[in-house]
């Protein structure tokens, strides 16, 4: 089996108890080194490094021993550090489903269930979790937000299998999460899933009873409520914070959270409602509740309004609630940015909305994994990047983009030239902005083929009801969310909605997610829109050219398992970089009217 960036780690693990024990095993493989460790308690998640001697909580010498190996491994002997994690809890969820299927997965079936149950190689799983908290990762939502019919019973006759599963994680500082559905009493003969009566609250405390009694170090539960159809308050005409509370008290007297997601919008808008503007949603919802979520709860928030379009503002919810404890939701899986086909490296991404949320503002950090049965867990090897920096970061979001590019490159392909390892950091490092060009740039989402997201309709969410839309015709694309439009921007503070609600300052990656722009207005580099359009399509896809020559010069280095699902990937993201750019130029062509500039062949 593949070890991604555990390359130099020796795969022979006994069953060990305790994160100390894992600590103390992996640093002995490593001869070159010789370290000891020291117990601290006190000190959590945290820890020391001094020369040789690593000091930390009973994690905090796990990460240590990580990083002190990583360090290593670099070159970078005698360290002198101390570190703790920017956010205590740093979720992966996973989107897995009881008959083994994924949802929005790209890298196989789920590594944890299958035919209705629980079914998995224990070895990998332990292997998985030693990658997990070998960047920092210290719990995991095994299944689906959206808890079909049959995941009901992980709660049920399925606990004492996922205690067992809960076994395999312990050793790494790995607890684990369930998602739940709002409706559970029902199923159980109760009349009403409503929060506020007696007997469901009784319900919730029975079965959270249940599951600590089985798996003590249980983190707590994820949920979707009344979102895509899944059940929720609403329906007895309680709000959110009740229907949370009410959860978080059942978990409260077991330590547990409740994290309650943010992606709540109107999913059956009428396309002709002008009214409705779908970013605006979340906030509508939730401002008004700030400060009414007990201390156990907290909200998850996608890090944009929309739902991880290739390029979004970030949510204005992050930067306004208050009085509520928020966790930041990332989308490893790559749902809308290339299904693990195209390279799309997301530190970047990390790194740009960690900076605009202030410290202290977070109390948790989610991210949707991107993690399968394949051979080597991630479908695409590069796609692996964005699990270990989206670990680094949630630990320390200030590192930049390229340090934890070349570590990720450095330890998983330790035998690279230096040059061959510069052209990879480069190539990743370009990836999100080369996919952004050819796809939807400009701040232009939802382009993509409905349903499945993958290749080009730009008119495929167009007449939908899911809130999504360009309105492009003969004159302009994009809607103007200003004061003078939808209102969407007066969601922001003050000064940022500064740098958004004027077209001449607004940033171009965002342009026409704020504004509605005729072709053939003027942009600041002095090109019309609709040659930026086109050239930013020739542009992206000239790119992906070069970067299939880059990976050419790269493959024959990589281990030859990598070499050819990467060479093999590359050919169908070149495809898709053509038929993005050729459908998308040709739209915009047929309604404007406008010929390229510069006399490229965009088809009739
Ligand atoms: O983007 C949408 C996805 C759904 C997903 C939903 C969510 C789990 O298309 O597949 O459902 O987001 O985040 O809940």
């Amino acid at each position: 089996m593949h070890k991604l960036w555990l390359q130099s780690f020796s795969n022979e693990m006994p069953l060990l108890n305790s994160p100390e024990e894992v600590a103390r095993w992996e640093l002995s493989q490593f001869h070159d080194a010789s370290f000891s460790v020291c117990l601290r308690p006190e000190m959590g998640d945290g820890f020391e490094i001094d020369g040789d001697i690593i000091t930390g909580g009973p994690t905090g010498v796990l990460y240590g021993a990580y990083t002190a190996l990583f360090s290593s491994l670099t070159g970078k002997k005698h360290l002198k550090m101390r570190s703790e994690p920017a956010y205590r809890l740093r979720m992966l969820d996973f989107w897995d489903n009881l008959d083994g299927s994924v949802e929005r997965g790209y890298a196989g079936r789920s590594l944890f269930f299958d035919h209705g149950g629980l079914h998995y190689d224990p070895q990998r799983i332990r292997f998985l979790a030693r990658l997990l908290a070998s960047c920092g990762i210290n719990a995991v939502c095994i299944n689906n937000v959206n808890v079909l019919f049959e995941a009901q019973r992980l709660m049920e006759d399925l606990l004492p299998d996922v205690a067992e599963l809960a076994g395999l994680f312990r050793p790494f500082g790995i607890r684990l999460m369930l998602s739940c559905d709002f409706a559970l009493p029902i199923r159980h003969g109760l009349p009403t899933a409503d929060p506020l009566d007696q007997t469901v609250q009784d319900f919730w405390r029975s079965i959270a009873e249940k599951i600590w009694n089985a798996i003590p170090d249980f983190a707590g539960f994820v949920v979707k409520a009344d979102s895509e159809h899944r059940p929720g308050p609403f329906t007895y005409g309680r709000s959110h914070a009740e229907g949370a509370n009410m959860l978080g008290d059942a978990v409260e007297p077991f330590g547990g959270v409740v994290v309650w997601r943010a992606f709540v919008y109107n999913c059956q808008q009428d396309w002709r409602d002008t009214t409705t503007d779908r970013p605006k949603a979340a906030y509508e919802h939730y401002m008004p509740l700030d400060g009414a979520f007990h201390d156990n709860v907290l909200l998850q928030i996608k890090n944009g309004p929309f739902d991880f379009q290739v390029r979004e503002p970030i949510s204005p919810l992050l930067l306004s609630l208050r009085k509520t404890h928020l966790a930041l939701e990332f989308q490893l899986t790559q749902e809308y940015t290339g299904h693990q086909i195209d390279i799309y490296s997301m530190p970047g991404l990390f790194s740009e909305t960690f900076a605009q949320i202030p410290r202290g503002q977070l109390s948790a950090v989610a991210a949707v994994a991107n993690i399968g049965r394949d051979d080597n867990y991630v479908g695409h090897p590069f796609a692996a990047l964005n699990l270990f920096a989206y670990g680094c970061m949630a630990w320390q979001p200030d590192l930049s983009p390229r340090q934890v590019t070349e570590l990720w490159c450095h330890l998983t392909y330790p035998s690279l030239s230096a040059s061959c390892e510069e052209k990879l950091v480069q190539l990743l490092m370009d990836s999100r902005e080369i996919y952004e060009k050819y796809t939807a740039p400009l701040g232009l989402c939802w382009m993509v083929n409905p349903g499945f997201h993958y290749g080009p309709s730009p008119d495929g969410y167009e007449y939908q009801s899911w809130g999504t839309y360009h309105k492009a015709d003969r004159n302009a694309v994009g809607i103007d969310r200003t004061a003078q439009g939808t209102g969407y921007v007066l969601q922001y503070p003050p000064e940022i909605q500064k740098r958004y609600a004027d077209p001449a300052v607004c940033p171009d990656h965002l342009l026409l997610f704020f504004h509605r722009v005729p072709y053939q207005a003027v942009m600041s580099d002095g090109r019309t829109l609709i040659q930026r359009i086109y050239d930013d399509h020739f542009e992206g896809c000239e790119a992906v050219d070069a970067m299939s020559q880059t990976l050419c010069q790269i493959a024959p280095s990589l281990p030859e398992d990598d070499s050819r699902v990467c060479l093999d990937r590359m050919e169908k993201q070149k495809l898709n970089a053509r038929e993005w750019r050729d459908v998308v130029n040709t739209f915009f062509h047929r309604l404007s009217g406008a010929d390229d500039a510069k006399g490229r062949k965009i088809y009739d």
